[in-house]
């Protein structure tokens, strides 16, 4: 970095964590072209292969290992299916005339085929699968997700046995809070902590939508670099899929910083995105065998499916309960008077799927409120603003002045709002209300400086401080959550109904 670059965060996001070129020192990496020639190796084959690594550039890999090991490991990567398949394999012997077991994993980068490899460390079972079933009929019981993710936290503490499972929750903003939490006996709780999106850079989140899982097993250990560094092509070797790939020096700081000595963390997706991680901490170097590491990822996957359909079966409760109150409303509203008439029924049934504290409508030139909520004067400003923000659809804020400073002034009546337009033209609306809500936010370390500048100058090291932070929000109500907002919308077309119902018996009996 030059010292006229500025320095921000995006930096971090520039970071090619992928082709970091070396790989950790509990297990040692082979690359093989096509023709099954070795391309790359990482040094530390040495350590596992008693092999000088240099000699092993160019040379078939039939020469290295043991022809039974190679037959296995060449069927796995004919069933390697999809972009990012890795295959394992469990308790190779690689050496000839040796009983000594390995496990392994195989996957594509590119034309070649990367072999990783590390010693057989558990004397148990190979089905890593066994350890999973009960894990998952534990999380199963669960009704609600905080609940969920306790379990689930428990559950991977007892696997893994690291010091400290967290299950971090990503919010829309990037930033995350963790949910749940499990801690060894003397090891302070994080529950609650809230972090800046920056802690973890979008190309890493990227990446660990693709590969799961990945152990940081010791932070103060040199890893072993790849040799040659680029390819004849002169491409440096993409370890996206690896399981052994050294991480950023960046993060490692940062895990120092926080008194880390190793680091575990396993992806929880939710429909294809990022919903959250297992984040684990251990605080002494910690390798993990590959069958526990494989059942933590197994158990992970099977965990997003379970978060899922507890998340789907909240959001189908609650159009469930929408669509009651249509029919409700529908056959309440039948009657032939104005929306002033049923104000307090529509007020009522919004109030009952979606809380708040107050409810005002303006339409046809009628006001009318119930609850806390603007004054009129306020309110046809409020309108003026909608008719060029909201579109013709529900529209929600929870921080109104932000985006009409005219609010500032009236927060403790409407710091949030969430409009329903009920005529096919701009101007008339429902409008639901919420009072500004101060809330306190506990950082781990002050969000804003969650980078500084090292001590070579202008090199971005991570925060130093984790101590909590806090943070007071103001000039916000709650947030409207995103099934409420639908719910809004689904109720926007009932209400266009009746509203158009009562503007055509209107017009009826004028004429
Ligand atoms: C990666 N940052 C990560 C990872 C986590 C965090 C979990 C994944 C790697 C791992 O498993 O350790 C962050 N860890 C956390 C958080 C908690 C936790 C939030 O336990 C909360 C409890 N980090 C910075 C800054 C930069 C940065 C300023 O703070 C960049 C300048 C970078 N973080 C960074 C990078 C990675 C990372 C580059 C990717 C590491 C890799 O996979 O190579």
């Amino acid at each position: 970095v030059s010292p006229d670059t500025k320095i921000d965060l995006t930096n971090c996001d520039r970071e090619p964590i992928h082709i970091l070129g070396h790989v950790q020192q509990f297990g040692c990496l082979i690359a093989v072209n096509s023709d099954w020639l070795v391309q790359h190796v990482s040094l530390n084959v040495a350590d596992f292969l008693s092999k000088d690594p240099e000699s092993l550039i160019g040379e078939p890999l039939k020469e290295i290992i043991a022809p039974d090991a190679l037959r296995d490991i060449r069927s796995r990567v004919q069933r390697l299916d999809g972009e990012d398949a890795v295959e394992r394999l469990f308790g190779l012997k690689l050496l000839a005339g040796s009983d000594e077991k390995f496990n392994g994993a195989v996957h594509m980068s590119g034309q070649s085929v990367i072999i990783e490899i590390e010693p057989q460390r558990a004397e148990i079972t190979s089905d890593y699968t066994s350890y999973v079933r009960p894990m998952i009929d534990r999380v199963r019981k669960a009704k609600t997700v905080p609940e969920l993710c306790k379990i689930a936290a428990r559950q991977m503490k007892a696997l893994t046995g690291f010091d400290r499972v967290m299950v971090y929750r990503f919010g829309a903003d990037q930033s995350g809070e963790v949910i749940a939490e499990a801690v060894s006996p003397n090891v302070d709780s994080f529950f609650g902590l809230h972090y800046p999106a920056s802690d973890i850079p979008q190309q890493a989140r990227e990446l660990y939508r693709r590969n799961l899982l990945r152990i940081i097993s010791n932070v103060r250990e040199t890893v072993s670099p790849i040799i040659p560094e680029r390819s004849p092509e002169g491409q440096p070797l993409d370890l996206s899929m690896s399981g052994l790939r050294a991480v950023s020096p960046i993060h490692i700081e940062y895990l120092k910083n926080m008194g880390v000595d190793a680091s575990l963390s396993v992806s929880i997706l939710h429909r294809e995105n990022l919903w959250g991680l297992f984040a684990c901490h251990h605080y002494e170097p910690r390798v993990l065998s590959y069958e526990i590491r494989s059942a933590a990822e197994l158990f992970a996957q099977l965990f997003s499916f379970v978060l899922g359909q507890l998340l789907a079966d909240e959001a189908s409760e609650h159009t469930r309960r929408v669509q009651v109150l249509h029919d409700k409303l529908m056959a309440q509203l039948a009657g032939g008077q104005s929306v002033r008439d049923h104000f307090s029924t529509i007020a009522e049934a919004l109030s009952s799927v979606i809380p708040n504290d107050g409810v005002a409508a303006y339409v046809d030139g009628d006001f009318v409120t119930l609850g806390t909520t603007p004054t009129r004067d306020e309110f046809m400003g409020i309108i003026r603003f909608l008719n060029t923000t909201a579109g013709g659809r529900a529209y929600a804020t929870d921080e109104l002045g932000a985006v009409h400073p005219p609010a500032q002034d009236y927060v403790d009546r409407a710091a949030g709002l969430l409009a329903v337009p009920v005529s096919r033209r701009p101007r008339d609306y429902v409008v639901l209300f919420r009072q500004e809500f101060t809330r306190k936010v506990n950082w781990a370390g002050n969000p804003e400086k969650s980078v500084t500048l090292g001590p070579n100058g202008a090199r971005l090291t991570p925060r130093k401080s984790f101590e909590t932070w806090q943070q007071t929000v103001t000039g916000q109500s709650m947030p409207w959550l995103k099934s409420e907002i639908a719910a809004a919308e689904q109720l926007r077309v009932t209400l266009l109904e009746v509203v158009l119902r009562m503007s055509d018996e209107a017009n009826q009996e004028r004429m």
